[in-house]
């Protein structure tokens, strides 16, 4: 009998190590908002838009990112708010919450991700689906920050308010009329109201869908880089499908930098660019695309070259 508790738990001892062994590359970083506002607009009732701003980088370079959420803390409703919500980029860097209503109003938004329900039932708590690509836009050596701009579907908003504003201790979303108003707290909050994306990303290397065969282009490392940087692809399964496979580099003008043919079909392969073009020459600085061809499939990243 003690035989058996013994090997139950080293059974277990097992489980937990392996456990870990599959997990152990996923890391979860929370980064709280620098900037936030909201803007009251004009239409059939009046509409309230959040703008959230974050300072991503010092989220780690170069990682698979997994899953990208907004939280917010919940202090109150109006009673009719029902959950959903639109989530964009905001394709810009520079807005603080000085900024006038009108420029930020007038900001070009893009990527959207659509919560249809859910999002802020209950006080407390209230997570975001998945804004990974809304997050990735921005994921880059080029940008600092990601901002998003949350609205209310059902507000049928069109413009704004002569009486915009931001209120120091709430922001707003929705709409009083049509569809219920949701409060939370700003970033100036205390303790743990303040609103925060929670990113969960994963170590470079191959993950589990591209292993299933796709093809697969990964950041280079490093990046931004000075003297070489490593790429790696894979090209594993539907071999017959990735023919020809080449990895080329090009400069912001289209030009053809630096070619590597005849790719292998090795799952983790990678290349090695030492910075210079099909001469032998060292190029420039500045940024730089380099793309994956195998058959009709093809994907392209961008790298950033220091010099
Ligand atoms: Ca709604």
């Amino acid at each position: 009998m003690k035989r058996i508790n013994v090997f139950k738990k080293v059974m277990v001892f097992g489980i937990i190590i392996g456990l870990y062994a599959v997990v152990s590359n996923a890391e979860v970083v929370i980064v709280p908002a620098c900037e936030d506002i909201h803007i009251a607009t004009a239409g059939g009732g009046i509409g309230f838009n959040p703008f959230l701003k974050f300072n991503i980088s010092e989220v780690p370079a170069d990682k698979q990112i997994d899953s990208v959420f907004l939280r917010v803390f919940v202090f109150g409703d109006s009673g009719a708010w029902d959950g959903d919500v639109n989530f964009w980029n905001v394709n810009n860097q520079d807005w603080a919450e000085d900024t006038s209503y009108g420029s930020l109003w007038n900001y070009p938004i893009s990527d959207s991700t659509f919560q249809d329900t859910g999002f802020g039932m209950e006080i407390g708590d209230a997570f975001s689906v998945n804004l990974k690509s809304i997050f990735l836009k921005d994921y880059d050596v080029e940008h600092t920050y990601c901002s998003i701009k949350m609205r209310d579907p059902d507000d049928p908003t069109i413009g704004l308010a002569p009486f915009s504003g931001n209120l120091v201790d709430t922001l707003l979303l929705g709409n009083p009329l049509f569809a219920g108003l949701l409060y939370f707290y700003p970033r100036t909050a205390r303790k743990t109201g303040a609103p925060y994306l929670k990113i969960h990303y994963t170590d470079a290397g191959i993950n589990s869908e591209d292993r299933k065969g796709k093809l697969s282009l990964l950041q280079n490392s490093p990046n931004p880089f000075t003297r070489r940087t490593v790429i790696r692809y894979s090209l594993t399964e539907n071999q017959d499908k990735y023919t020809n496979a080449k990895l080329t580099i090009t400069d912001l003008s289209g030009r053809l930098v630096q070619e590597f043919t005849n790719l292998t079909n090795e799952q983790s392969a990678q290349v090695i660019w030492d910075t210079c073009d099909q001469l032998g020459n060292p190029v420039p600085g500045g940024i730089y695309f380099y793309t994956l061809t195998a058959g009709n499939y093809t994907k392209t990243k961008k790298t950033c070259l220091m010099r």
